[in-house]
C-alpha cells in the first residue's frame, strides 16, 4: 500500500463500503478545469455532453470521456494520490476505467437508488468515487449511501435500480462532501441522491478504476457505450438518472 494512503481509510472502506478522503488542495483550479470542459462545444468532439430538461430549460447534466482532451484533469485522475488511493482500496494496481462529470446545476435532477456494478460490463473488480468540485450538501443533492451493504447485488426493477421494497428496508445516510474532498465507494455500495434545490452548482467528478490485472479497458468501455446508447439523450446504461430528457 502507498504510504500516502492511510490504513484506517482502507479499513473504513472495507467495513462500510465507502470512505471520505482529502483529494486535492487547489479547489479553484479543479473548478476552473471543469468549467473549461463544460464550455466545450456539443458536437465536434469525442467527448459526450448530456443535457437534461429543467423548469428553466435545457442544461448540461453530464460530460463523459474528457480525460484524453484535458491534460490537467487527466493528471488529476490517472496519476498521484487518486490512483494511489484507488490502488490501495482495490488492494492491487488500478487503472482508470471511465470518467464523468455530473454537473447537477441548480434545478438539476437526482439519481434513484442503485448499485453501479451492473453498469460495468467488462470488469469484476472496480472502485468509484465522487470528487467534490463544489461543496455537496443535503440541500444541493449530496450522495446518500447505505453503510456496510456492499457484499451482494440487490434485486432490481425494470430499469436496473434497487427495488422499492428493498430501498425502504435500508438505512440511507447523507454524506456531505466539501470541495477538495472525495467520497470513495464500492461498486456494490447502494447510493442515491436528491435534486439540487439550491441556487449554485453541485459539480462532481466521478472516475471509476478497475484492477490493472483485468486490463486497460477504457477505450472498449466507451466504444461499447456509444454503440449501446449512441450520442443521444440516455445518460447511463441503467435508468438511475431522474432527469427529464431534452426532446
Ligand atoms: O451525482 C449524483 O448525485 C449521483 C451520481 C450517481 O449515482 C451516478 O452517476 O451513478
Amino acid at each position: 500500500m502507498s504510504s500516502r494512503v492511510l490504513a484506517a481509510d482502507v479499513e473504513h472502506f472495507c467495513d462500510q463500503g465507502w470512505v471520505l478522503t482529502r483529494s486535492h488542495d487547489d479547489v479553484a483550479a479543479v473548478q476552473r478545469w471543469v468549467s473549461e470542459v463544460a464550455a466545450w462545444p456539443q458536437d465536434d468532439g469525442e467527448w459526450l455532453h448530456h443535457l437534461e430538461l429543467t423548469d428553466t430549460g435545457p442544461q448540461l447534466c453530464r460530460t463523459e470521456n474528457f480525460v484524453p482532451f484535458h491534460a490537467d484533469l487527466r493528471a488529476l485522475l490517472t496519476t498521484g494520490p487518486m490512483l494511489e488511493t484507488a490502488s490501495a482500496l482495490l488492494g492491487e494496481p488500478a487503472v482508470l476505467y471511465k470518467e464523468k462529470i455530473n454537473y447537477k446545476l441548480s434545478g438539476g435532477a437526482g439519481y434513484s437508488p442503485h448499485q453501479d456494478a451492473p453498469a460495468y460490463r467488462f470488469v469484476a473488480t472496480h472502485v468509484s468515487c465522487m470528487v467534490a468540485v463544489d461543496d455537496a450538501l443535503v440541500d444541493n443533492g449530496c450522495l446518500e449511501v447505505v453503510s456496510g451493504h456492499h457484499q451482494d447485488l440487490l434485486p432490481v426493477d425494470e430499469v436496473g435500480c434497487i427495488r422499492s421494497e428493498v430501498v425502504a428496508s435500508l438505512t440511507w445516510v447523507p454524506v456531505e462532501v466539501k470541495a477538495g474532498e472525495t467520497l470513495w465507494f464500492h461498486s456494490r455500495t447502494p447510493h442515491r441522491s436528491g435534486p439540487n434545490l439550491g441556487p449554485t452548482p453541485r459539480r462532481a467528478l466521478y472516475p471509476t478504476y478497475n484492477a490493472l490485472a483485468e486490463g486497460d479497458l477504457r477505450a472498449a468501455y466507451y466504444k461499447q457505450k456509444r454503440g449501446e446508447l449512441g450520442d443521444g439523450a440516455a445518460v447511463s446504461l441503467i435508468g438511475d438518472f431522474q432527469g427529464r430528457p431534452v426532446a
